[in-house]
């Protein structure tokens, strides 16, 4: 069977990015679009990928001439109800993956115009894409990069979106109970609701992908060029935790593990994640079918993740420390968690599971790129669930703006005094 057209929005994003070379090389013809809003918010939050990375247009470039595949690059804000409508009415995908949206959950509780401005992005950018398929393509599939984070951290065992209950003597499969932990993590459930009613009333389908928090930088496909690198965040906004744990090693400061550190959240290698949405595409669900498939390869605590970095950096005689900071969010630090991920691995899902030599690469990864690390990035979180956090607005006032949140932890006194080195001298301190 030829593989067809697949729209993917979101591309010039970290997941977005490495599943545009994967579906290409896999022969679908890939239509690439972002509004590239997120460089916009790294200027606004003084981040920046710690990987260098280059623009949509030369990407694709470099994919064609090393490849001879084409990747049509289009700029588009989910937000411009009839350009997305525009686009799809085109395009006449067989899929749409949808990686589009604010994803950070500090970022969604800085303050209300933040909170605010996450949901209407996600929520009305989706329900713009929604109409669109309703009117113009209602048997594409749509592929939804939703959160395990959807669920919460129930005391019972987590389904793959649904559960069959039985009440007062009546029995029903209905979707499983959920309490998100952030704005962010809402924005994803009220997607989830919106997708499922669209299914149910106007015969959409759906693949609603509820995925751990992922890590790494490498895929084949990225591997073949430098130039074709993804974007890696570690900053305390956008960086997740396990990547930033590699950056912290990398770097000589101590991992930052919040709170008792027994959170627990399912995880998965950048692999894993291209690999799941091949696999949900090549396997369609059926017109009005709503289906959710938990995505994430193993479990883990915080603190067991903090621990396996470490015992990688002892394989090679370097010492890691860890500190448990006050925990800025509102979670559960010591509780229960066991969730079903079946159904990816019984569409042939081949899981790379966390090795030292991934965290050996990411760490020599941060290396080679060391002058780009700010260290002020990997101390101390900067948003606070109950107080929120001070949004700021360049680079330059970013240390100005950190400073209300100092009383986060003991070691907040780091940052305190009136002479703060610079960034580059704090990290050749931290060597
Ligand atoms: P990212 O921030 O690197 O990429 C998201 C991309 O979407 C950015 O390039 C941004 O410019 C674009 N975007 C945002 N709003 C848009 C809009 N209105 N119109 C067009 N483009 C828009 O994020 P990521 O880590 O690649 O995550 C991608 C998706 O996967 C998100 O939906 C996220 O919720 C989900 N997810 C990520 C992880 C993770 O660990 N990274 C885990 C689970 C789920
Ligand atoms: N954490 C630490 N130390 C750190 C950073 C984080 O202990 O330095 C803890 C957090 O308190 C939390 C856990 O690590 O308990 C995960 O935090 P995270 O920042 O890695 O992930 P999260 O905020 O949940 O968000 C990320 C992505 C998001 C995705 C989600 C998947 O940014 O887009 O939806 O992972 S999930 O967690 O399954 O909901």
């Amino acid at each position: 069977m030829t593989a067809g057209t697949v729209l993917v929005l979101g591309a010039d994003g970290y997941l977005g990015w490495a599943t545009c070379l994967h579906l290409s090389a896999g022969g679908y013809q890939v239509i690439a679009a972002d509004s590239l809003v997120r460089r916009r918010w790294d200027r606004e939050c003084g981040t920046r990928s710690l990987i260098p990375i280059r623009s949509m247009p030369e990407r694709v470039r470099l994919w064609q001439k090393l490849t001879g595949r084409r990747i049509a690059w289009s700029r588009l804000d989910l937000g411009d109800a009839s350009a997305v409508a525009d686009l799809v009415a085109q395009a006449q995908p067989e899929a749409v993956v949808h990686f589009a949206e604010q994803r950070s959950a500090p970022f969604s509780m800085i303050d209300r115009a933040h909170a605010a401005m996450t949901q209407a992005n996600n929520v009305i950018g989706t329900l713009n894409l929604l109409f669109a398929l309703r009117d113009h393509a209602p048997d594409t599939h749509l592929i939804k990069l939703g959160t395990m984070g959807e669920y919460g951290t129930p005391n019972i065992d987590i389904e793959e979106g649904f559960i069959t209950i039985n009440h007062n003597g009546r029995s029903d499969r209905l979707p499983f109970p959920m309490q998100p932990g952030s704005f962010y993590h809402l924005s994803k459930l009220h997607d989830s609701h919106n997708i499922q009613f669209c299914c149910r009333v106007w015969g959409l389908r759906a693949t609603d992908l509820h995925q751990g928090v992922v890590y790494g930088w490498r895929t084949d496909e990225i591997d073949a060029h430098p130039g074709l690198r993804t974007r890696f965040d570690y900053d305390a906004i956008w960086g997740t935790v396990l990547n930033r744990f590699c950056v912290q090693a990398a770097v000589g400061l101590p991992l930052t593990v919040y709170g008792k550190g027994g959170q627990t959240r399912g995880f998965l290698d950048i692999r894993d994640t291209v690999a799941c949405v091949r696999l949900a595409l090549q396997n369609p669900p059926a017109n009005g079918e709503y289906r959710v498939f938990n995505q994430f390869t193993e479990q883990f605590s915080v603190a067991g993740l903090a621990a396996k970095v470490s015992d990688a950096r002892t394989a090679h005689d370097l010492k890691t420390s860890i500190v448990h900071l006050p925990n800025p969010r509102v979670e559960r630090e010591d509780h229960y968690y066991n969730a079903r991920h079946q159904r990816l691995l019984d569409l042939g899902l081949q899981p790379h599971y966390l090795a030292d030599t991934l965290i050996d690469s990411v760490i020599a990864m941060t290396q080679r790129y060391g002058g780009r690390v700010d260290p002020v990035e990997l101390e101390q979180p900067n948003v606070d669930w109950r107080r929120g956090g001070v949004p700021w607005r360049t680079p330059s006032t970013k240390q100005e703006a950190l400073r209300p949140v100092q009383v986060l932890s003991a070691g907040a006194n780091r940052r305190s005094g009136a002479a703060t080195p610079s960034p580059k001298a704090r990290l050749a301190q931290a060597r």
